[in-house]
């Protein structure tokens, strides 16, 4: 039997579609709770679509075949109305699950600010020696401990993203955004800005650290007054 030639396009293309799904700005790479939570909604969004895109094709099908053994009531009230409705009922309550899961607590985490600005982040932390620490573009975070960042913006809204780490959090002239991430393990992250800003957007990018020890030396790194 031969494959069509549609499929064999397909499936030559999927590892170049799949090569999207990793790397260090993926979602579906999770390094922290917070991300691990939304990208399992993602999946589950992602089988609910399927699953609803399946009844209607198998619909356009039976349409098309124009058979009268068609049992209406099924079709209209069971899966048209129940089935589609419970699908998205699901989806739905495992979203406010996961909104609920990682809103920030009243606990001790570790508080970091972010401040954006056309175009660049500049980021404030607590150094070894306890003196505040400026950084251009260079996040420290403690590995295996919630964090806070206390996100603002100098000029116009930005948004604040760590996609390994947590979802996007806006960057508010005049206000105080609070984000709780956490990275399992120590290494290097990759930022972005996630809202469109003006010319230089494409290039606020930032680095997020995780250290073993904290808090760590950024003598070395530190902004001049
Ligand atoms: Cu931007």
């Amino acid at each position: 039997m031969s494959v069509p030639i549609s499929v064999r396009r397909g499936l030559c293309a999927a590892p170049i579609v799949l090569a999207g799904c990793s790397g260090p700005l993926s979602t579906l790479a999770p390094s922290g709770p917070a991300a691990r939570d939304i990208a399992t909604l993602w999946w589950g969004m992602l089988i609910g679509s399927v699953v609803l895109t399946l009844m209607v094709v198998i619909l356009l099908v039976m349409a098309f075949r124009q058979k009268r053994e068609v049992e209406a009531r099924f079709w209209t009230i069971g899966m048209g109305v129940w089935f589609s409705l419970g699908v998205l009922s699901a989806v739905l309550a495992a979203g406010l699950w996961v909104g609920e899961r990682i809103i920030p607590r009243d606990d001790e985490a570790v508080t970091v600010e972010a401040h954006a600005y056309q175009w660049g982040w500049v980021f404030r932390h607590t150094g070894a020696d306890g003196a505040e620490v400026e950084t251009d573009g260079r996040l420290h975070i403690p590995a295996g401990q919630p964090v806070d960042v206390l996100i603002t913006s100098e000029d116009v809204i930005h948004s604040f993203w760590v996609p390994q780490l947590a979802g996007k959090l806006d960057a508010i002239p005049g206000r105080v955004n609070r984000a709780r991430i956490k990275a399992d393990t120590a290494g290097a992250y990759e930022g972005l800005c996630a809202e469109f800003c003006g010319v230089g957007h494409a290039h606020m990018r930032f680095t997020l650290e995780a250290h073993d020890s904290w808090p760590p030396d950024l003598s070395d790194e530190a902004e001049a007054p």
